[in-house]
């Protein structure tokens, strides 16, 4: 770099000046200070591909520093395309990380180090000056089972314990990206730095990594994502297959109000695709609390009736409840259809009509292979014929993918199968084939019935709001709710059988309130008065439903078949009689138990519930909810 004279003059642009503007828009004199800075940050660190200097100054500042942190041995700034992602994924099979699937087009398996499988909830924390801003004032002795909190000054020690030189030996990749359509109002701008490559290949199928995001950022913020897999080289430990990680050191923190996020030690799925969950869930809720919108974990599905007119619906499950084969779904009545929009988030803000718009913020589906098959969900098998990335399944001698769920779609029953570890498996053995929180990554746009506006800039009207979970006891197949305040209070009651998609052991029911328990972002009772604040003039709040098709017989056998007005008030909401519902070709059902609502069942849960919001939510428990518990209390005192 040639050294600038006005160096030695005072620096004109004021502090805000720099930070708010792109370098195309700041002072000669700013622009050679700030190239002096990232020099010397960068040190001898070479940029193998792009070049920083054309980035916007907030971002070459951003890059800079961290490469001074975390000291890769190279920098390499990614555009995106399709010819960046052959050149790594050649690399990755060259080196045995990737193997192709011979069966399809551009479909790769990846197995991953057997000790890196899940989000792992233990080890993601929100760091907040105020532990309240994280947590509620829970009940004493309670401890938080939402949000989970570390101070400034712990999260400092064990930032300092982890990230310098952290990238040692490897490449630091920069990626630009856009959570929903680039320049939609709603979208949101991120850059993640990462020493994975599996990460750049898995984000450019999850998110929109394009250039033109260093365009989009000239007048906006990023959110910036810090991820390493926390193994600098020379590496002391024996990597397995080929995938360095550090499982003894995870650590997922999230600074909302610096809107930052750190991650440590895994490179799998939520932990380390930071735009998803990290992003998506946690750092836009807050985003979300203060712009006056909502960001969800959330499907979001078109259903068309016979008269030909379409009703978008938003869904909140838990983890692996079938959100993505609800979002696919085919309708078995005639004349219905489903066109899919998202199978996993929702942002969504009410526009100047009084509506609530809604974007899917991802690109991508990062879904629970096993149970996946043409059988429950031939939407999302069309969708990864190819340019899809597979991992921890187990692989066909013929190069196809298999899971726990596609027995019958095995033609040669001798066909020899690679299990998830790499070990020879037959069908009928014991152990599973396939992880059970193994995973497809498709690109949403090859789905059969991905909705012609899925990448609308203004999203699409939702209608209703449906919250779900699996409870195989005393929960009605479906009730409406009785208004806003109630749908809420509905929501922050969800529970679930607990799921594979993070480290919990066993088959629980436990609570899981808006299926946002792994993904709160701030004070839950702050979040309730947030969701409660929006019923206001002119916004046209949604329905909000619940539904169980887990519900089983006191056999053990589910009731309801499968996914597939004339209503009745009961205590918990309002049901639909027995005739409202096509049932014509699901054999037969036992609608009485399937609707029924147990009174000792539901008295048992009264307590449990009121239990559960006064431990979790204590002092934060906002009066609305609190009137609707009481009203709820005496319904079904009533039964
Ligand atoms: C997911 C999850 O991966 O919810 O979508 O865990
Ligand atoms: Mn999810």
């Amino acid at each position: 770099m040639t050294t600038n004279p006005n160096l030695l003059t005072p620096f004109k642009a004021t502090k805000a000046d720099v930070e708010s503007s792109s370098l195309r828009q700041i002072s000669e004199d700013a622009f050679y200070v700030i190239n002096e800075v990232v020099t010397r940050r960068l040190g001898h660190i070479p940029i193998l591909k792009g070049d920083l200097h054309d980035l916007p100054y907030k971002v070459q500042r951003f890059v800079a520093e961290k490469a001074e942190l975390m000291r890769p041995r190279g920098i390499f700034i990614c555009d995106g395309s399709q010819h960046e992602a052959e050149q790594i994924i050649s690399k990755l099979i060259e080196r045995g990380m990737l193997t192709p699937l011979a069966a399809y087009e551009n479909n790769y398996l990846c197995r991953t180090d057997p000790k890196d499988v899940a989000r792992v909830e233990s080890k993601t924390w929100m760091v907040t000056p105020d532990k309240y801003q994280t947590v509620t004032h829970t009940a004493p002795g309670a401890e938080p089972i939402m949000g989970h909190w570390m101070s400034p000054f712990e999260f400092g020690g064990e930032l300092d314990s982890r990230f310098p030189g952290c990238m040692a030996g490897r490449i630091m990749y920069v990626i630009p990206f856009s959570m929903g359509p680039l320049g939609s109002p709603l979208s949101k701008i991120g850059i993640q730095l990462t020493d994975s490559n599996y990460v750049v290949l898995s984000m450019r199928i999850m998110t929109r990594v394009n250039p033109d995001v260093w365009e989009v950022l000239g007048n906006n913020d990023f959110v910036r994502c810090i991820h390493s897999v926390g193994l600098p080289r020379p590496v002391k430990q024996r990597v397995i297959n080929h995938w360095p990680c550090n499982p003894e050191r995870v650590l997922i923190a999230h600074r909302p109000s610096e809107r930052e996020i750190w991650s440590f030690g895994s490179g799998y799925g939520g932990n380390s695709l930071l735009g998803k969950k990290c992003f998506a869930l946690r750092i836009a809720s807050n985003i979300a609390h203060d712009e006056g919108w909502l960001a969800e974990h959330m499907l979001i599905m078109g259903v068309t009736r016979p008269n030909g007119k379409e009703h978008f619906i938003a869904a909140a499950f838990p983890s692996a409840c079938g959100k993505t084969n609800l979002a696919m779904l085919e309708p078995t009545l005639p004349g219905w259809k489903v066109r899919c929009v998202g199978d996993d988030i929702a942002w969504m803000k009410f526009g100047e009509d009084g509506r609530l718009y809604a974007i899917n913020p991802e690109a991508g589906f990062f879904g629970v292979a096993p149970g996946t098959s043409n059988k429950t969900n031939p939407m999302a098998v069309g969708t990864f014929q190819k340019n899809s990335i597979f991992t921890n399944v187990a692989e066909t001698s013929e190069g196809r993918y298999y899971w726990e769920g596609l027995e019958d779609e095995i033609k040669d029953k001798n066909v020899e199968i690679t299990d998830w570890l790499g070990n020879p498996w037959k069908l009928g053995d014991a152990t599973p084939a396939a992880h059970p929180n193994s995973r497809f990554a498709a690109p949403a746009k090859q789905c059969p019935i991905i909705h012609p506006d899925w990448e609308s800039p203004e999203g699409v009207p939702i209608e209703a709001i449906i919250f779900g979970g699996r409870r195989p006891d005393g929960v009605p197949l479906v009730f409406e709710t009785f208004g806003w305040h109630h749908g809420i209070f509905t929501g922050a009651c969800l529970k679930s059988e607990t799921t594979a998609a993070a480290e919990h052991k066993g088959k629980n029911v436990m609570h899981d309130p808006m299926a946002m328990r792994p993904f709160m972002g701030y004070n839950f009772g702050k979040y309730l008065d947030h969701w409660i604040s929006l019923e206001k003039a002119p916004h046209k709040v949604p329905k909000i439903y619940h539904v169980n098709w887990f519900r089983k017989s006191k056999e053990g056998k589910f009731l309801w078949p499968g996914f597939g007005d004339n209503i009745r008030d009961t205590a918990v909401g309002v049901i639909p009689s027995q005739g409202s519902i096509n049932l014509d070709g699901l054999g037969d059902i036992n609608w009485d138990e399937l609707m029924s609502l147990p009174a000792d069942y539901w008295k048992q849960d009264a307590k449990e519930v009121r239990k559960f919001l006064e431990d979790q939510v204590g002092s934060d428990l906002p009066n609305e909810i609190r009137e609707e518990l009481e009203s709820q209390e005496k319904r079904i005192e009533a039964l």
